[in-house]
């Protein structure tokens, strides 16, 4: 019997004094799911530049996914933050679980200044949204660990034919958010929802659907 195909879902391991991390939280929910014909991988990475680049690229080789999604922190965000583009630039303000703090340095040597993420963005949009799921397009992922693998995972599927990429960052989970005045949260539940929701939309749908998401800032 051939293998079904193979979703690559990721989180991160807690940074920045946090005692979680909301993003394998949620991921970690939907290891060996079926969506359509394709089974999901969870797997976690670290949150450093370096050893991301090493797991990463050894579980491509392993799994051999067709999508890859990357699932992140990214506290004060108020939404599922679907990801537009990831840049070739790592500039971190905190140095990363291993101690490194490169500062604007590239992600990969002579790569392209930016990748675009090649699954669905507005599609993934709308079906959150219709979903009573607080959702946006975002246009930064940061200059972080996440942008970091964002970039990576797209810089890996160019070379792979046939295979898809992108990255959502969430916003905390509630137990987190108590500890910081004013900081939105949301849900384990919605946020294993709105997951499973987008990715449901990135194998069934390789065109995207055309609606203003943009912003003026
Ligand atoms: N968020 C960080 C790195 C790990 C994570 O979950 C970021 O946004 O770069």
């Amino acid at each position: 019997m051939s293998k079904p195909p193979r979703i690559l879902l990721t989180g991160f391991t807690p940074f920045d004094n946090q005692e979680i991390n909301p993003s394998w939280e949620a991921v970690h929910a939907l290891d060996g799911k079926h969506v359509g014909d394709h089974l999901v991988v969870s797997r976690l990475l670290p949150t450093a530049f370096a050893d991301s680049q090493h797991e990463l690229e050894s579980m491509v080789r392993e799994f051999e996914p067709s999508i890859l999604l990357g699932v992140g922190q990214a506290g004060g965000r108020s939404r599922l933050s679907i990801e537009r583009v990831a840049i070739n630039v790592q500039d971190a303000r905190i140095a990363d679980n291993a101690g490194a703090q490169p500062i604007d340095e590239a992600v990969v040597a002579d790569g392209p200044a930016a990748y675009f993420s090649t699954l669905p963005i507005k599609a993934m949009l709308k079906a959150l949204l219709d979903e009573g799921l607080p959702a946006e397009v975002s246009n930064t992922a940061g200059t972080f660990v996440c942008n970091h693998v964002a970039y990576l995972m797209l810089h890996i599927a160019a070379s792979h034919r046939g295979m898809r990429a992108g990255f959502i960052h969430i916003p905390y989970l509630p137990a987190q958010a108590v500890h910081v005045s004013n900081a939105p949260s949301m849900s384990k539940n919605d946020v294993v929802k709105g997951l499973s929701i987008a990715l449901e939309v990135a194998v069934t749908r390789s065109m995207d659907e055309r609606f203003a998401a943009g912003t003026l800032d």
